[in-house]
């Protein structure tokens, strides 16, 4: 197979130099710790290790929205992962994920501790602890259909699309136009949904509602990839509406800001570990003490 770009795949494919863009430092093709490296554990039974990406906001929205309806079980610690300098790879962080990618928990209530990885894992087992936002059970099958359609989906939009338009070394035209149609294509069947459902099952807002504003709800909200404009997300106005219902949510809100190094300094908490860090350590708050 050669192409026009001069390229010819190996025989074998091997791994002598990096593919260049962001977060290229991180790849590689190998699974497994690379460091020795102990996580923290805090006072509550929740603990969770993350970063605010987007699959990481899906977690700590859903235990902001328990506590919000007086699940003090849901209570927990946020440890900061961060990505960028392979804290995914150290060997305690694997033992919990061993895809060594975030939002990571461990349920310290259970004898022995049950670890729990990859985010929709995460939101179906918070939710079936709590009894809360899975819907109504004759609503169950089309709950979990859309939550198995973000986790299915949004690797096309994040690891396809955003990737191409935003992080690689340079802009090319075929995986950009493959990716954005692909994307377009993903918002038009959330429009279609939501033009005759107030959330994505109904009138129930569930961990599906979640998990695909996680993703599709900030990138019609801009929030992603600076891509809002080449994708037209105005055009998709019942996912507009949805999105911007559900941010305004003050769990929502809350959910953001934990573990997150980005963006202004009071919407930064880069661990939680209280109700009260919200008031008293966002990073501006930090910033100011002496
Ligand atoms: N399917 C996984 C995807 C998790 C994921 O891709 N996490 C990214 C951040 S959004 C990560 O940890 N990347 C680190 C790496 O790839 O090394 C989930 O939903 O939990």
């Amino acid at each position: 197979m050669t192409d026009t770009t001069g390229y010819t795949p190996p025989k074998v494919w091997t791994w002598d130099k990096e593919s260049g863009g962001r977060f290229a430092s991180i790849n590689r093709p190998i699974a497994g710790a690379t460091h020795d490296k102990a996580l923290a554990v805090g006072k509550h039974p929740l603990q969770l290790y993350s970063l605010a990406t987007p699959n990481g906001v899906k977690v700590t929205v859903l235990l902001e929205e328990l506590l919000a309806i007086g699940q003090t079980g849901a209570e927990y610690d946020a440890w900061l992962i961060n990505i960028g300098d392979g804290d995914q790879f150290g060997s305690d962080f694997v033992a919990i994920n061993p895809n060594s990618k975030i939002p990571a928990l461990m349920d310290h209530s259970t004898t022995p501790p049950t670890r729990v990885f990859e985010s929709g894992a995460i939101l179906l087992y918070l939710a079936e602890k709590h009894g809360a936002f899975l819907g109504a059970s004759s609503q169950r099958a089309e709950m979990l259909s859309w939550l198995f359609w973000q986790m299915g989906s949004a690797p096309y939009l994040g690891g396809g699309f955003g990737h191409f338009y935003a992080y690689a070394p340079e802009k090319w035209e075929y995986p950009i136009n493959r990716f954005a149609m692909e994307t377009k294509r993903q918002l038009d069947v959330l429009d279609r949904n939501l033009a005759a459902r107030t959330y994505m099952t109904g009138d129930d807002y569930t961990i599906a509602d979640i998990a695909i504003w996680a993703w599709y709800g900030q990138l019609v909200l801009g929030r992603l990839y600076s891509a809002a404009e080449f994708l037209d997300v105005e055009s998709y106005a019942n996912v507009l509406r949805w999105a911007k219902a559900i941010d305004a949510r003050p769990a929502v809100k809350r959910g953001r800001m934990v573990n997150r190094v980005f963006g202004e300094p009071e919407t930064q908490l880069r661990e939680r570990h209280d109700a009260s860090d919200f008031d008293t350590k966002t990073q501006d708050k930090i910033a100011s003490q002496p």
